[in-house]
């Protein structure tokens, strides 16, 4: 890992946040690519979707629509303990969850007159999930309870077939929707899902949905762009990223773990440790070297930490290590410091932030009861994680009676002169011209 030292040095936000490279998004060249395939299903539908599994999957002959015996039969196959965990995880997922969901507030803004806040789930949500090496049962329930838990009544998967169990999705994709009690499941993959998913498909049954969420390859991701507007998308899934502001305090073993931990997903997954304790830096860098060739993922995690988006930062006090977290905005940030308070308070840019030597962001991955699916690629700043909330519309509901309105319409009339606007001022005052016109008579 390369180190940048940025003690005695006062550097501005924007400096900051171009003091590490990130990965470029790379899903813009692909939207070209895509469309011909997103117009092809909406136009063909199964036909289409047939060709795309032939050509992309290498998949012919399957049910598009998985029987629904298929989906519990899976678990057959489910080592013991794994099935056990992945339940321990949803039930964990949906209690922290269900602190997503705001409740319903009434403002009275006078006697008869309210404005209701609700918070209403969308009607129908297609989750995506890949295949082969990126098919992680957590992500899919990550997504699967957000959504039940915002009270979405339908919820739709798809995943790639696979040829090597007879044209089904992925085994860890199946266990994860029996487990999660999902009915509607499609062996479909890549563009061809998210077209399906956004247009519907009458053939195979497939309502078209209202959101779009799940991770993908870059054709998937392309493929949400070209849908978006037609239904609501989640953000793209960039490259993890990890940021642990430690000092002096912190456990070594315990940093150099959880640098590696991440750097084990990708070759461009981003490791960086921010301290001002010189010895710290050190005592890392000695564990990550004795710890990273002994691990499974050796390769990858060399190329990740070794890479120019990996480094230990330097820096003079936990306040500056605050001030480069913030301008990074790190999917996920881990503090391990002597004052774990003082810095949380300090910090305002990350995806999710794991406090203390004992929360290690793969406890995050797994059975915190958190939402491991998080913004990367600095869009922490402006972005939240995925929740039960991605799946809910704040509506606001008007209700005034009579006197209510009565009070409000000299102002009302004021504002609707102003704008030139004189019908909308009507729409009031013809309640009261007819009831006055009544009374006369
Ligand atoms: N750390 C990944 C999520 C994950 N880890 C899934 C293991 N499985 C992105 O937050
Ligand atoms: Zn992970």
């Amino acid at each position: 890992m390369r180190t940048i030292d940025l003690r005695g040095r006062a550097l501005s936000r924007a400096e900051l946040m171009d003091l590490v490279p990130r990965a470029a998004v790379s899903a813009e060249e692909a939207v070209e690519r895509v469309r011909p395939l997103v117009a092809d299903v909406a136009a063909r539908g199964a036909a289409a979707l047939r060709e795309q599994a032939r050509e992309f999957d290498r998949v012919e002959g399957h049910a598009l629509r998985v029987p629904v015996e298929a989906i519990g039969a899976s678990l057959a196959d489910c080592p013991a303990e794994v099935e056990a965990a992945l339940r321990e995880l949803i039930a964990r997922l949906r209690r922290a969850s269900a602190a997503q969901v705001p409740a319903e507030q009434i403002t009275r803004m006078a006697d008869g007159a309210t404005v209701t806040q609700r918070w209403q789930p969308v009607s129908r949500v297609g989750l995506y999930a890949p295949g082969g090496k990126a098919a992680y049962p957590s992500s899919v329930i990550m997504n699967a309870v957000a959504a039940q838990t915002a009270g979405v009544p339908t919820l739709a998967l798809a995943s790639p077939a696979q040829r090597d169990n007879g044209g089904l999705p992925h085994p860890a994709v199946m266990w994860a929707a029996a487990l999660c009690g999902i009915e509607e499941v499609y062996a479909i993959g890549g563009a061809g899902a998210i077209a399906a998913f956004a247009h519907g498909v009458s053939e195979i049954g497939l309502e078209a949905v209202d959101v779009v969420t799940g991770p993908g390859n870059v054709f998937v991701a392309a493929a949400k762009r070209v849908v978006s507007g037609r239904v609501g998308i989640d953000s793209e899934a960039g490259t993890t990223e990890i940021l642990i502001i430690a000092d002096a305090t912190a456990e070594p073993a315990f940093v150099a773990a959880d640098l590696i931990s991440q750097a084990e997903h990708d070759e461009a997954a981003a490791s960086l440790l921010v301290t001002d304790s010189e010895a710290l830096a050190e005592r890392v860098l000695t564990e990550v070297a004795r710890r990273a060739p002994r691990t499974r993922h050796a390769a990858r995690v060399a190329a990740a930490l070794g890479g120019p988006q990996s480094a230990v930062i330097l820096v003079d006090d936990l306040a500056a290590a605050a001030r480069v977290s913030n301008a990074y905005g790190p999917e996920h940030l881990e503090i391990q410091t002597g004052d774990d308070a003082a810095v949380l308070a300090a910090i305002s840019d990350a995806g999710a932030i794991f406090v203390g030597g004992y929360t290690p962001v793969s406890l995050g991955d797994y059975l915190a009861g958190s939402n491991h699916v998080l913004p990367t690629g600095g869009t922490a700043r402006f972005a939240s994680g995925l929740g039960a909330h991605t799946f809910l519309r704040p509506q606001q509901i008007i209700a005034y009676d009579r006197a209510a309105l009565a009070e409000v319409e000299a102002p009302l009339l004021a504002l609707a002169g102003a704008e030139g606007l004189p019908a909308h001022g009507e729409a009031v005052s013809a309640r009261f011209a007819r009831a006055a016109e009544a009374g006369a008579r």
